[in-house]
């Protein structure tokens, strides 16, 4: 079992999104939304960085690479997690890099499908193939020697930096004893007995990472191997699995946000996570929701995607057409095996960083699009009484149509960046804006439409 885990799994994933929608099917008329109180922040706040960091970094094949390649526990265990040793991880960097970026959240690894505990884990039952040493970070890697505790390093940097922390946390765990790496998803259940013994010990790791962490957000995934019936040893989790987990992090924090994916598609949790998807025009879910992507084709550090990064630019239009859907941006970083930032991830975030210093007014606290479809040439948001004309294609001419917001009386029209006013004409429900020749920034060049109260 390769590749085909990961294809049946997204095709897996897109059948149950489909049924899950049919079990969940938000009222497509429905007005936009309200924003639970405890959820303001996050919603104002808009864009995130994810880091997936873990000791396939340091095997550098991505964070599948385990289960793609079928290595074995003992394999896996003694030849790279044992030698992960990420000493250039320097939380401090990171976190500069993502506040200069715009970025408001941070949600690190703390466990992915490998099954490596990123702290220092105190739960019996995570223990390597031998069983007797703890399979983390702090016990079992040759990092164990620094004594550092990166998850407290990072959490530190966030909080003296002003932006929020929170932890991304794998139901399946393919190096754990309940577990053998396999199946058509990935991870299939040695007993039932063992089902429920690996149930309550994540709960008990769960209380470890919020007690000791207080994360913001607890971003869940890996809740794929889905029964819709009596769990079987490879269809080993529910959606009552998935209330029960919801449920029990509410009772650890009664603030923490907790992702969709504790059993995705049933409208679970606080927030839906399209994944490198922006949600089509009219089909945005109709409750909070997050869209994450990353840089290149991986998530964790791949060597093979070192040369293949998406464009600064394309990245920008990402965030402005998910904001102006109403969306937040959750994007990633990969540290390296030696838990340095990429030079690329690093050149990335500097660009959005350039842009968002002129223009995040246009992404933060930002309501949806007020305009039913988007121009061809990009895209809206809107704060307040300010419309946001989002230009990704800057016109040939010296002139752009937007939409009147409301019919409202126009105070000001200018670029984000300039002060100089814009010319305009109004006719009826259009704006006729007379543009300089040039775009300001590549990719999305932001014009502000002030409206009169
Ligand atoms: O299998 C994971 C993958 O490794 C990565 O963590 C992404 C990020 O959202 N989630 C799963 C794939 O959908």
């Amino acid at each position: 079992m390769k590749q085909t885990a990961k294809k049946f799994i997204t095709l897996l994933l897109i059948v149950a999104m489909a049924l899950g929608s049919v079990a969940y099917a938000p009222d497509r008329t429905a007005s936009a939304y309200s924003i639970p109180a405890n959820m303001k922040w996050w919603a104002d706040d808009k864009f995130g960085m994810f880091i997936h960091f873990g000791a396939y970094s340091y095997y550098g094949q991505g964070e599948w690479a385990m289960s793609e390649q079928q290595i074995s526990k003992q394999k896996y265990q003694t030849q790279y997690a044992a030698n992960f040793n990420p000493t250039s991880f320097n939380a401090n960097e990171i976190v500069k890099y993502a506040k200069n970026a715009g970025m408001k959240y941070v949600v690190i690894t703390a466990k992915h499908h490998e099954g490596v505990s990123m702290w220092d884990t105190k739960v019996e039952s995570f223990k390597d193939y031998t069983g007797k040493t703890t399979f983390s970070l702090q016990q079992y890697s040759k990092f164990a020697s620094t004594k550092r505790d990166v998850l407290m390093e990072l959490k530190n940097a966030c909080d003296k930096a002003g932006l929020k922390f929170g932890l991304y946390y794998s139901i399946v765990d393919w190096n754990h004893k309940s577990q053998k790496l396999g199946g058509n998803l990935s991870s299939t259940m040695t007993s039932m007995d063992a089902r429920a013994a690996y149930i309550t010990d994540m709960k008990a790791q769960l209380k470890e990472l919020v007690d000791t962490y207080h994360p913001a957000v607890m971003w869940f995934d890996g809740d794929w191997t889905y029964s819709n019936k009596k769990p079987t040893l490879e269809l080993w989790w529910t959606k009552s699995d998935g209330q029960d987990l919801y449920k029990y992090m509410k009772s650890l924090d009664s603030n923490i946000l907790v992702n969709e994916r504790v059993c995705r598609s049933f409208g679970l949790g606080d927030f839906e996570c399209p994944e490198r998807e922006i949600p089509p025009k009219g089909n945005e879910p109709k409750r909070p929701w997050e869209t994450c992507q990353s840089m290149n084709g991986a998530w964790g550090y791949k060597k093979s995607e070192e040369k293949s990064y998406y464009y600064s630019k394309n990245l920008i239009q990402d965030l402005a057409s998910v904001a102006s859907r109403g969306g937040n941006y959750l994007l990633n970083i990969g540290p390296k095996d030696n838990g340095a930032m990429t030079d690329n991830s690093k050149k990335i975030l500097k660009d959005i960083g350039k842009w968002m210093k002129k223009n995040g007014t246009s992404i933060y606290g930002v309501s949806a699009s007020p305009f039913k479809k988007d121009p061809k040439w990009g895209t809206y948001t809107r704060k307040d009484q300010t419309v946001y004309a989002h230009v990704y294609k800057w016109p040939k001419k010296k002139q752009i149509v937007l939409n009147r917001y409301k019919n409202k009386k126009v105070k000001k029209i200018s670029i984000l960046g300039k002060s100089k006013r814009l010319k305009y004409k109004v006719k009826k429900n259009k704006i006729t804006v007379m543009i300089p020749k040039k775009a300001v920034y590549k990719g999305d060049t932001v014009i502000a439409v002030q409206y009169k109260k």
